[in-house]
């Protein structure tokens, strides 16, 4: 408790290209190869590992792998060394009391995490980049628990020792490819399937995967923004297939379409791309634009917005689960930390290390069996409860490391 906040001395920046099992394919492309920006805080009191969810290409959201890359050398990794101007001055190893990340009340879980809960209103100077932020965030808060000897779960406020795992299935080239993935999974032990969906892919493999997994099978659909308004009649007849839920059928910015199609449908609307903070997340509950949430924190700046966006849901009744962004085990270990909260009451797209690398950065994810089957464990060492792997991070560095110093 009366532990000095640690102080960073340096950040690294590891570009890894991991190869992907098999080929991810969406409504906004197809990817072969996760293309993994990683970032490691060096503090004087032991260091730590964050992941950025931003992808090679700003098709899923504006923010991509090399945009991130950039904006924490040039200015965020900067501002936390403390030596961007004004900023950094202002801010950096003295959590500002009016800050938001720390004035949230007696009771917040950041209290205890000082120089993780400063590194929001440190950056907060920087427009976006939530990615890029949330990424900086999280290899603080796993450096500064490490220090603490405690583990991230414990931080958050798990109540679960094993999380349900759903599994997500690209866009196949045909329907009896997608059934044939789809069993696989299934027979793997997954306990919910979220199928891909874009115009033209969507009511006939939906319908077949529904036959194949049967009535009681938890389905539900993902359409990453491929949908406009004058869709709305035909999401409506995926009430057919009885679906957990529909997942971003329209822009980012565009609540209004999404409350319309909320009133024109029985499936719950849930939105991700959307969700950027807690605020957003308030207000499009508020307007009905979701009933459900998918929490993901490198979108939303990081696992501390996270759990704000989890405590409002869930003070609303809003179910809530854990989106996922290919991550490899390092963002993968604090992923399921969270999905272990009361909030998250339907399986998330946490699924095992197998599903999407041949081997995992760290000791890999696996379903567990018996009465664990379909779920995960939640890591209990301290920090993220993983290490990384220094053999991979060579073997798949695609360029230099960068190392921002003070
Ligand atoms: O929309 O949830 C999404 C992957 C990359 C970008 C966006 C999304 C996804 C997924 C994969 O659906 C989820 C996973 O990590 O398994
Ligand atoms: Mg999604």
């Amino acid at each position: 408790m009366s532990d000095p906040t640690p102080t960073i001395e340096r950040i690294e920046l590891h570009r890894l290209d991991v190869p992907l099992v098999r080929p991810f394919e969406t409504s906004f492309g197809r990817e072969t190869v996760r293309e993994v920006l990683l970032v490691h805080v060096v503090t004087d009191a032991g260091d730590g590992w964050g992941e950025c969810v931003a992808g090679r290409d700003p098709f899923y959201s504006g923010e991509y792998v090399d945009g991130a890359a950039s904006v924490i050398e040039r200015y965020l990794g900067p501002a936390l060394l403390g030596r961007h101007g004004r900023h950094a001055a202002t801010h950096h190893g003295a959590p500002d009391a009016a800050g938001t990340t720390v004035a949230e009340g007696p009771g917040s879980r950041g209290a205890s995490v000082p120089l993780a809960a400063s590194v929001a209103s440190t950056l907060a100077f920087v427009a976006g980049h939530r990615m890029a932020k949330g990424a900086l965030e999280a290899a603080v808060l796993d450096a500064e628990l490490r220090a603490q000897g405690r583990s991230m779960g414990e931080l958050f406020g798990a109540e679960r020792e094993w999380v349900d795992c759903g599994v997500s299935v690209g866009i196949a080239p045909t329907v009896e490819e997608l059934l044939d993935e789809v069993a696989g999974y299934i027979e793997e032990g997954y306990r919910r399937i979220k199928l891909k969906i874009k115009p033209g892919w969507d009511l006939v493999p939906v319908g077949a995967v529904r036959e194949e997994i049967g009535p009681r099978g938890m389905l539900q659909v993902d359409a990453n923004t491929a949908y406009t308004a004058e869709d709305i009649p035909l999401l409506a007849r995926l009430d057919a297939f009885d679906l957990l839920l529909i997942e971003q059928p329209f822009a980012e910015e565009d609540i209004a379409t999404h409350v319309r199609l909320a009133e024109a449908c029985v499936t719950p609307v849930c939105l991700d791309e959307s969700i950027l903070d807690v605020t957003t997340a308030i207000d499009a509950i508020d307007r009905g634009a979701t009933s459900v949430v998918n929490i993901k924190p490198g979108r939303m700046g990081g696992y501390l917005e996270a759990l704000r966006v989890h405590d409002a849901c869930r003070e609303r009744d809003v179910p809530v689960w854990c989106g996922g962004m290919l991550e490899t085990g390092v963002g993968r270990a604090a992923n399921v930390a969270l999905a272990a909260l009361p909030g998250f009451t339907l399986p998330g797209d946490t699924s095992a290390s197998a599903r999407y690398f041949a081997e995992d950065l760290t000791e890999p994810f696996v379903l567990g069996e018996g009465e664990h089957r379909g779920q995960l464990r939640v890591p209990d060492a301290a920090g993220t409860g993983v290490t990384v792997r220094d053999d991979l991070l060579r073997d798949w560095a695609s360029s230099a490391r960068v190392v921002i110093s003070r």
